[in-house]
């Protein structure tokens, strides 16, 4: 089985890691590449790093942010938000990024996706797909999609269109329960057990993270990585402690450094 990947999640919104629940109450949370380091020294696989800001004041905040993670990260790491078209996806791979993220452009033209896994090769192209129970309280779940942050809805189906984006050439999913999200009650696993059993690609889990156990349960799910933020930026597991937790509970992970108390 391959081994399983931690991705720690900084959303970042005019140059600082924010972190709210359910896409909202965003609060402050840290500067990116000071919590970069410290999630790279501590084990984490790889990074996400969504730009959130509400005003795109400009273009360049994706790039600056790949230039400025770049030079200190050793990790493979992924930049999303605002990106819409190649040429800006080419900037931010050239900045140094290993692979970028489209949610609201790829809804908007579908064709993007293909166009930057022809470009870039589908190994640098994760959709993101922000997900939302419809009729939560009926047996027969389905899950809708949004967009712009949250704040917009589609006609979109989850499961359907992770499908297409497979279709269309995307590399990677990015999963993100939005009701689960800043919550801690665990990662929305009928929605994740769904789309895995959909697509063929990896799929990366996130919305809900709070205990070790919630990431054994996505990996049994069929999550290839478990992404989270809150938990990470709040300081209330380390990812050191958490590969050691679910090794100990037979899940495939990379191990992280060496614990201060070298017993570990
Ligand atoms: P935790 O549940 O705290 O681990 O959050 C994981 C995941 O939901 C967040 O990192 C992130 O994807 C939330 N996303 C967005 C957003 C949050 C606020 C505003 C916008 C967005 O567009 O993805």
């Amino acid at each position: 089985m391959l081994k399983r990947r931690i991705v720690p999640c900084l959303d970042v919104r005019d140059g600082r890691v924010v972190k709210g629940i359910n896409f909202e109450g965003l609060r402050d949370a840290g500067d990116p590449a000071e919590l970069a380091r410290i999630y790279a020294r501590e084990g984490a696989d790889e990074l996400v790093f969504l730009d959130i800001t509400a005003t795109r004041r400009n273009e360049r905040t994706a790039v600056e942010l790949a230039e400025r993670v770049a030079s200190e990260l050793f990790i493979p790491f992924t930049i999303g938000g605002g990106l819409r078209s190649v040429t800006q996806m080419r900037e931010v791979l050239h900045a140094g990024a290993d692979k970028i993220g489209v949610n609201t452009a790829a809804v908007a033209r579908p064709e993007l996706v293909s166009e930057a896994a022809e470009r870039f090769g589908s190994q640098a192209v994760v959709v993101a797909i922000d997900a939302y129970r419809i009729r939560p309280d009926r047996e027969s779940a389905r899950w809708g999609v949004r967009v712009r942050a949250g704040t917009e809805d589609t006609v979109l189906d989850a499961v359907r269109w992770a499908a297409e984006v497979e279709r269309l050439g995307a590399g990677e999913i990015l999963l993100t329960s939005i009701d689960r999200d800043g919550t801690r009650e665990g990662f929305d696993l009928e929605l994740l057990g769904a789309v895995c059993d959909a697509v063929s690609i990896p799929v990366i889990a996130s919305g809900g993270a709070g205990v070790p156990g919630h990431f054994a349960e996505a990996f049994r799910a069929g999550a290839a990585a478990a992404l989270a933020a809150s938990l990470f930026h709040f300081r209330e597991i380390e990812i050191r402690k958490l590969k050691k937790e679910l090794d100990a509970q037979g899940i495939p992970v990379r191990p992280g450094p060496p614990g201060e108390d070298h017993g570990e």
